[in-house]
């Protein structure tokens, strides 16, 4: 599955892997094992990943690397858990020698730069980085397989959701073989600042629903500014408004700061991937979400009369 992406990595002498704006579990997980499996395997060349991480994990998974444009303009830059190079958080990649990608989400974008492996049905991008290193019988080491845990257990929701459960429980068994600590990677996962009461406090205080079974909140970016936060902290949070009896979409919504709306949307039965599509976006199935450039004005009025239209379609 991966053969072109292992000949476009030995061609290249230097490789820097990306990641997405607003980094997860699964895209740090993905970067940091990726960049050392393939260290193991290539000590000759030089192999980092960029972009910010998840900083709570860095005592125990490590920190990206600081990467000078030099660096990447001669090396190959492999996006991971990304659809396009203008989803990755550092837009360096743009500068980069030759591409290659691997991604779980669904595919709305047609990846030219270079070659790639999308599995949709992956319960994560780390899942696909597992079978990359059992493809090519490389090695994990623990903090890859601690890693890839993260991203495994992050992106299926804490072991909640997968198209293949047989498949992700054999691939956490075995990384559970391997040494990795599941008590310490969901505790320090579960860790969250004290100033998230406050986004909560808020997003319980904001609920609106329609009639016909969606709930959601919106955040204006002076609600934003009182409360300190971005657009992503406040989106990071639809999950506390979710399964709702009777109310099969949920969303919520910040306005950005460059005037902008951020949303991510969520469903227990209805396809959100396509309504987020409509304005930019995408993701998965039932967890989806977009982010429109320079305008607001009927973003959540066009949003909640497409979800009414879903709805009113009927389950998929
Ligand atoms: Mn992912």
């Amino acid at each position: 599955m991966f053969e072109k992406i292992i000949s476009k990595i030995e061609e290249h002498d230097s490789i820097v892997i990306f990641g997405h704006r607003n980094p997860d579990g699964d895209c740090y997980g993905s970067e940091i094992a990726l960049r050392n499996i393939l260290r193991a395997k290539y000590p000759s060349k030089s192999i980092y990943c960029v972009g910010s991480g998840l900083k709570k994990f860095f005592d125990i998974i490590g920190p990206t690397d600081d990467v000078i444009d030099e660096t990447i303009a001669r090396s190959l830059a492999i996006l991971v858990d990304a659809n396009d190079l203008e989803r990755s958080e550092d837009q360096r990649i743009y500068k980069a020698l030759d591409f290659a990608k691997i991604d779980h989400h669904i595919n709305t974008f047609t990846f030219t730069e270079g070659p790639e492996v999308i599995n949709d049905k992956a319960s994560s991008t780390c899942e696909l980085i597992y079978e990359f290193a059992m493809e090519n019988g490389l090695e994990i080491d623990l903090i890859s397989a601690s890693a890839l845990y993260l991203g495994i257990m992050t992106d299926s929701g804490r072991f909640q959701f997968a198209n293949n459960f047989v498949k992700m429980f054999e691939i956490v068994r075995d990384l559970c073989d391997l040494g990795v600590d599941p008590i310490l990677l969901n505790k320090t996962n579960n860790l969250i600042p004290e100033e998230s009461l406050a986004i909560k406090a808020f997003i319980y205080s904001h609920v609106k629903k329609t009639d016909d079974g969606i709930i959601y909140v919106y955040a204006s970016k002076q609600d934003r500014e009182i409360l300190g936060v971005t657009s992503a902290q406040i989106c990071a949070n639809t999950s506390l408004i979710g399964y709702i009896a009777n109310h099969p979409i949920w969303f919520v919504s910040a306005e950005t700061d460059t005037g902008g709306i951020q949303t991510e949307l969520r469903s227990s039965i209805f396809n959100v991937q396509e309504i987020a599509v409509r304005f930019g976006g995408g993701g998965h199935t039932y967890a989806a979400g977009f982010t429109t450039k320079g305008y607001k004005d009927g973003v959540i009025e066009q949003l909640l009369s497409i979800c009414r239209e879903t709805i009113k379609k009927g389950s998929n």
